[in-house]
């Protein structure tokens, strides 16, 4: 039975002419967005181009429904279909990531992660995470965030030159401060993770073992990256829309044990109804994830990223850690040209490339005009750019930030891009 028997197909499209029509303003800016992200080129390394069948379930009608609770077991009726949507999602999730229960309820990433500490831990319990200015997300206990001063947080810190964590020093402090948790991941850091070291110390304290893969979700998916749950990790959580592809939304997965808490958690303890449109939409990402085109993708992004990096470092970039394992790099623009983060961001994004500012490791400037900036090759990857196509946007990168006030350069790379652009759709636009 086809949903459309009755109504004319695609529902977007419909919708989106009502949309002209009743809202111009609103529609004038979804048009810039949307000219925006087809002109110019991609590299933060948190974004990506969703694929057309995840903004078809956002936009769907799954959005009316509210869903308190978990299939089979709802506040409110007429669950029959986002039951099986959240079915079908929970279940490809625990096969793409091989791992025993998958709650794919939180609304973010900050969501995902609160749900856990809450859910499992006690105020004032200690966690093991790294330090912001390292790599490390908000919620792994930046001083600011809420979960800061809700737990102690103990930070480690990376090697200033290498990148390596130094795990004789984890050991000591682990040893030292007893956590109730261990948690690796990042959101700033171009290094892998030496996940048997972190489990090797957690056992020793009788620490729970977490991963936020909120970067590499998509990348361990693919099959590109470890798979924390290999090393017998306890939780996994990771954001949906970033390497992965999907919508906006987190998700929280674990080994049996811990699957009642980390429910009730979610649900009541911190969110009410879940979104079912990006349930719906998770739920596709996750076949997407099992195919072969996906892998390739996954592999794709991280021979891009390689690629990237080593054409800066011959331009005579100061990337950190000095390049990369993963999908991202960071520059500190301030060594390499003289140019604090934001103003290198704003060069870049006169010539439609688009970056973040960003902290880099004991940073001596301020977060909204650090050092450095951060990129990333998901998203170029998904319109399709190869290794060759990186040595191109490293020399125009290069060339922008060593001429920021030069009006005829500037001018002329960004037609540059945007001609070169056009060789790459972005999927579904
Ligand atoms: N905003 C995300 C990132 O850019 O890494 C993390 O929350």
């Amino acid at each position: 039975m086809s949903l459309n028997e009755n109504r004319s197909f695609p529902a977007s499209v419909t919708n989106l002419a009502e949309l002209e029509g009743n809202d111009p303003e609103v529609f004038a800016a979804l048009c810039g967005e949307e000219t925006r992200e087809r002109n110019g080129i991609e590299l933060i390394p948190s974004e990506n181009y969703t694929f057309p069948e995840v903004l078809a379930c956002l936009g769907s009608v799954f959005t009316n429904k509210y869903s308190e609770g978990y299939p089979g077991r709802r506040y409110y009726g007429g669950q029959t279909f986002t039951d099986q949507i959240e079915n079908l999602a929970r279940d490809r999730a625990k096969s793409v990531f091989r791992c025993e229960h998958a709650n794919v309820q939180p609304l973010s990433g900050s969501a995902m992660n609160q749900a856990v500490y809450l859910g499992l831990l006690e105020p004032g319990d200690t966690i093991m995470a790294m330090d912001l200015s390292h790599g490390g997300h908000l919620t792994h206990g930046a001083p600011v965030s809420h979960m800061g001063s809700l737990f102690n947080f103990v930070r480690y810190v990376t090697d200033p030159v290498d990148g390596s964590i130094d795990f004789d020093q984890v050991r000591s402090d682990a040893l030292r401060t007893k956590p109730k948790m261990m948690l690796c991941g990042y959101t700033s850091y171009p290094r892998d993770i030496d996940y048997a070291a972190f489990k090797a110390i957690a056992d020793e304290v009788g620490a729970i073992t977490m991963t936020d893969a909120s970067h590499f979700g998509g990348l361990v998916a693919g099959q590109a990256m470890n798979n924390p749950f290999d090393f017998g990790f306890d939780i996994v959580t990771t954001t949906t829309h970033k390497s992965l592809r999907g919508p906006r939304g987190g998700m929280v997965l674990c080994r049996k044990p811990f699957a009642k808490k980390i429910d009730k958690s979610v649900f009541p303890g911190l969110q009410g109804g879940p979104h079912m449109n990006a349930v719906a939409a998770i739920a596709v990402t996750l076949q997407k994830a099992q195919t072969i085109e996906f892998q390739a993708y996954a592999h794709q992004v991280l021979k891009n990223a390689k690629a990237l990096s080593g054409a800066l470092l011959d331009e005579g970039a100061d990337l950190v850690t000095g390049g990369t394992d993963n999908h991202m790099m960071v520059m500190d623009t301030m060594k390499t040209f003289g140019l604090d983060g934001r103003v290198a961001e704003e060069v870049l994004d006169r010539v439609q490339i688009t970056t973040n500012k960003q902290i880099i490791p004991d940073d001596p400037n301020p977060p909204l005009r650090p050092s450095g900036i951060r990129m990333g090759t998901p998203a170029a990857t998904t319109r399709g750019m190869l290794e060759s196509d990186m040595l191109q946007l490293s020399g125009w990168i290069c060339e922008c930030l060593r001429h920021p006030e030069d009006e005829g350069i500037l001018s002329r790379v960004r037609g540059e891009v945007e001609a070169f652009c056009q060789g790459f759709p972005v999927p579904g636009l």
